[in-house]
């Protein structure tokens, strides 16, 4: 079986989340369906539904949050791919010994509802990307 499941969401690193929400609001047609803080990725998020998948938009809410430092060096932009995956604990151990995982276990964040981990770019060909469980979809 493949061990990604679809593309859950495309994340767009911000200056100003207000303002940003705005303009996705125009371009996508819908209301953002969550807007949150997740403090221990130290980001403020908008999350946008579109159509199987999500749209999210990250503001780093400290200077050394991965957000802001990716901005200070490569302005907005695309920042990662997120791929959901059903199990993510079981994702990792099957791939810790071909990629590098920027965390040494998932991290639970949203109040639970997802857990993460990263790929560095350095393993995936310029691209960052997330894994993701989901245990609440919206
Ligand atoms: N996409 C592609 N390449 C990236 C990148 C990104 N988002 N971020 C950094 N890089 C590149 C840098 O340009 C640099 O490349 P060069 O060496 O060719 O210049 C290289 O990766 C740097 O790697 P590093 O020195 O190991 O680390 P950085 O301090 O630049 O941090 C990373 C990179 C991926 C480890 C860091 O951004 C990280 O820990 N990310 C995971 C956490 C995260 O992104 N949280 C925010 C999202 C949270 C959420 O979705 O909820």
């Amino acid at each position: 079986m493949a061990r990604v499941l679809k593309i859950d969401h495309l994340g767009i690193a911000v200056k100003d989340l207000k303002e940003a929400v705005e303009a996705y609001k125009e371009i996508l047609g819908v209301e953002p369906v969550e807007i949150e803080e997740v403090p221990q990725e130290k980001v403020k998020v908008a999350m946008f539904k579109v159509g199987e998948s999500y749209i999210e938009l990250l503001e780093g809410t400290t200077p050394d949050s991965a957000i802001s430092k990716y901005i200070e060096k490569r302005g907005e932009g695309i920042h990662h791919i997120a791929f959901r995956v059903e199990d993510i604990e079981k994702a990792v151990e099957e791939l810790k010994d071909k990629v590098r995982f920027v965390y040494d276990k998932p991290r639970v964040v949203s109040n639970g509802k997802r857990i993460i981990n990263f790929i560095h770019p350095k393993s995936a060909h310029g691209v960052l990307i997330e894994l993701v469980e989901r245990k609440e979809e919206h």
